[in-house]
C-alpha cells in the first residue's frame, strides 16, 4: 500500500458545500478519496495531452452498419493498428445502429490517431476517446 500523507486544506465555505454535493452525488464515503481522484483525473488529462505519453483507454464508437464500406474502413483501421489494441466489442444496439467498444494501450499519439480516423469513417456517428491511466510502457 501507498504511504498516506494528511495535509489541511481552506477553501471558501460555498465551494466546500458544492464539493461536498459533488461527492455525496457520486457516492463518496469521505472527502479524501474524491480529491484524490480529482487529482489524479487532472494528472492524467495532462499526460494524455503529451504525443508520447503510454496510456491506456477506450475508443468508443457508434455508427450504422448499412453504410456502404463502413464495416470495411474500421476492420482495415484496426487491422492497421493491432499494435495498441489490446480488445473489442461489438453490441448490435438495434436493427440499424453497432456500438463497438476498442480497448487501448500504448502511445497517445497513436491511439488519437485511430480514433480520430474511425471518428472520420463516413456512417461514424459518434466517436469518444477515454483515456483511464497513463501507464508505463
Ligand atoms: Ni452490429
Amino acid at each position: 500500500m501507498k504511504k498516506l500523507r494528511r495535509f489541511g486544506i481552506s477553501m471558501p465555505a460555498e465551494l466546500l458545500e458544492r464539493f461536498d454535493e459533488y461527492i455525496r452525488n457520486r457516492k463518496y464515503t469521505n472527502r479524501s478519496k474524491a480529491i484524490v481522484d480529482l487529482i489524479n483525473k487532472e494528472f492524467i488529462s495532462d499526460e494524455s495531452k503529451k504525443p508520447n505519453s503510454f496510456i491506456a483507454g477506450a475508443i468508443t464508437i457508434v455508427y450504422n452498419h448499412h453504410k456502404r464500406e463502413l464495416l470495411d474502413r474500421i476492420t482495415d483501421l484496426q487491422h492497421s493498428y493491432g499494435d495498441i489494441i489490446i480488445s473489442s466489442q461489438h453490441i448490435h444496439l438495434n436493427h440499424d445502429n453497432c456500438l463497438e467498444i476498442i480497448a487501448v494501450k500504448g502511445r497517445y499519439k497513436r491511439i488519437k490517431e485511430l480514433a480520430d480516423g474511425l471518428g472520420s469513417v463516413k456512417g461514424v456517428y459518434h466517436k469518444t476517446l477515454s483515456v483511464s491511466l497513463s501507464c508505463k510502457k
